[in-house]
């Protein structure tokens, strides 16, 4: 059997990743493909719940803390992701380390200490970065009350991710409608599953 697939959405805050990750598992269900949803953080486990607490200003954590917990969040998942992908299922994530290494960044930490705790996680098949600029994502609604939903901090993410994206990326306007984003990230993915057959290994981060 083939593997499944992991597809990933990156991308700055309001860019569209949820709304896009929950219509492209719609999609892919409705072809009759096995395919589930992952967010992190994953706010339901132990670790995600302090990493809500974090975000929603109730708990204080020196930043490196933080960026660790992020990770390990990750790492927690890892074994049930590798299992779920070796038995044929596409796994559509919301946010991975991309956006670990770039809101640590952009808080100040140094570049190649915030990639060193995610080294070795299970590497995406696709990588979707949702572009919007910041000015566009700020016409998306007011901040709300989360720790980083803030002007400054947002565009220097944004900076981060710009430096992090690489060729293997899929870029994809967010500035066009939700359903032409759709078809194009949509169109994009199954191309990848299509796309020979996997030998059932995974590749890692490095
Ligand atoms: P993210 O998960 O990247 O933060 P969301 O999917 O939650 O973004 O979308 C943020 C807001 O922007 C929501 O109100 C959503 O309805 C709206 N939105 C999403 N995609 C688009 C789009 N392509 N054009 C205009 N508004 C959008
Ligand atoms: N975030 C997310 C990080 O700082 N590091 C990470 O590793 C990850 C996965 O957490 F501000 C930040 C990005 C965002 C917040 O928001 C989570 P959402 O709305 O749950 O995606
Ligand atoms: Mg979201």
């Amino acid at each position: 059997m083939a593997r499944g697939r992991f597809i990933l959405l990156e991308g700055c805050d309001r860019a569209g990743k949820s709304t896009q990750c929950t219509m492209l598992v719609d999609a892919l269900k409705a072809k009759d493909l096995s395919v589930e949803l992952y967010k992190f953080p994953d706010r339901t486990t132990t670790i995600g719940q302090m990493i809500h607490a974090y975000l929603t200003n109730s708990k204080e954590l020196d930043d490196r803390a933080i960026h660790l917990l992020f990770s390990a969040n990750r790492w927690e998942a890892m074994q049930e992701m590798k299992r779920k992908l070796s038995a044929g299922i596409h796994l559509v994530v919301d946010r991975y380390a991309y956006s670990g290494v770039a809101f640590s960044t952009a808080k100040g930490l140094d570049l190649t200490w915030c990639k060193n705790p995610d080294r070795g996680l299970i590497r995406p098949d696709i990588t979707f970065f949702l572009d919007l600029p910041t000015s566009e994502a700020e016409r998306r609604g007011g901040f709300g009350d989360e720790r980083y939903e803030k002007r400054e901090l947002q565009e220097n993410v944004r900076e981060v991710f710009l430096k992090l994206k690489d060729k293997e990326w899929t870029v994809i306007d967010a500035k066009k409608s939700i359903l032409a984003m759709h078809f194009e990230i949509l169109r994009e993915t199954e191309l990848k599953i299509r796309d020979g057959e996997k030998d059932g290994r995974f590749a890692e981060e490095d």
